[in-house]
């Protein structure tokens, strides 16, 4: 369910801190599933916790078939981090290198305690929703612009002109990814089909594995009555959040975040100004559009605007049919 593994991971990083593992959460989402209850459930608890938890928010414009402006007044998802206080970053997700080492800074942010950050993805669905979704409600300028920005072709790219690899090595790759494809393929279709009774087998263990937390600090230090020793993973700043509000940088704004490779502020907190509004389309339904929606009611000013007068006689002179 869309939003639910925020929550979750969210817990794995709570775990995580418990149970003295330096581990850092990371789970991501879509822009539409950025919208569910979950979501601000599961993110508001991973920030009041200061958990490390890293949230990719892949903002790929379309969920399903609502594009972005319609679902939320806001240009960038990543502003929702300033509500909850954590950091945020917005990386071209176009750009493999970019988007490396963006993720790979909130990693760092995070196991240094600094609470979770959320990277806000800017990418383009380059297919439907899913496989029965022809996606024909996307401009078809817009998938020809995003053509042009496709990650692999860029990363090869990078790869050409950083001397990383030669045609040579480039043909051996692709030999090896066919080579592969066609032996799982292989493997797929000359496989039998299984039987039936499978499926209800194997979902939930029942006995079969044992589950055991992986301690890494002593359980005395957390278990009563010796709950009240200083725990060996400590988080900076544990209840005491000095953010983006702080009047430091808000005297000194840091450098709106740029579409490509971070944010550009030097403190891994992001100095937010006023949230970006994103440009106001009118209300619309798909179906069955009503004369009380706001659309209809515009549409039809524009249309009365364009239309040349019919009559030259003022109204009361007309005869009425
Ligand atoms: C809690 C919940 N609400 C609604 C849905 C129905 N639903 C499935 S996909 C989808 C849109 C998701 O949009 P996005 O996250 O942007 O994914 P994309 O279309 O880009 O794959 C919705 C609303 C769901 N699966 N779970
Ligand atoms: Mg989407």
């Amino acid at each position: 369910m869309l939003g639910d593994l925020i929550p979750v991971m969210t817990g794995v990083a709570m775990a995580g801190r418990y149970l003295g593992q330096n581990i850092v959460a990371m789970t991501w989402i879509g822009d539409g599933g950025s919208s569910t209850g979950a979501f601000h459930e599961g993110l508001n608890l991973a920030a009041q916790q200061r958990a490390p938890l890293v949230l990719i928010v892949e903002n790929n414009q379309w969920a399903y078939s609502t594009p972005v402006a319609r679902q939320v007044p806001i240009k960038n998802l990543a502003d929702r981090a300033v509500a909850y206080g954590i950091a945020s970053k917005i990386v071209d997700g176009n750009d493999v290198v970019a988007t490396y080492e963006t993720t790979k800074s909130a990693v760092e942010d995070c196991r240094a305690g600094r609470g979770p950050v959320l990277i806000e993805v800017k990418t383009m669905r380059m297919k439907g929703h899913a496989q029965h979704d022809p996606a024909e409600y996307v401009p078809k300028a817009m998938f020809d612009y995003w053509k042009t920005q496709d990650p692999i072709a860029r990363y090869e790219t990078y790869l050409t002109e950083h001397k990383l690899w030669d045609a040579k090595k480039k043909s051996e790759i692709d030999a090896r990814i066919e080579r592969e494809l066609d032996a799982d393929q292989k493997f797929a279709e000359e496989s039998p089909m299984p039987p039936a009774e499978l499926a209800e087998q194997g979902v939930y263990c029942e006995g079969c594995h044992t589950i055991e937390a992986e301690w890494r600090r002593a359980k005395k230090e957390v278990i009563p009555p010796a709950s009240n020793e200083e725990a060996v993973w400590k988080v900076a700043d544990f209840g005491a959040f000095k953010g983006p509000f702080a009047p430091a940088a808000a005297a000194a704004p840091a450098p709106r975040a740029a579409a490509s490779g971070g944010n550009g502020a030097e403190s891994p907190l992001v100095a937010h100004d006023e949230p970006e509004v994103a440009k106001q389309t009118p209300l619309r339904v798909p179906f069955g559009r009503g004369p009380k929606d706001r659309s209809v009611e515009l549409e039809r000013r524009d249309k009365v605007a364009e239309r040349p007068p019919r009559h030259n006689k003022p109204p009361h002179k007309r005869r009425r049919r």
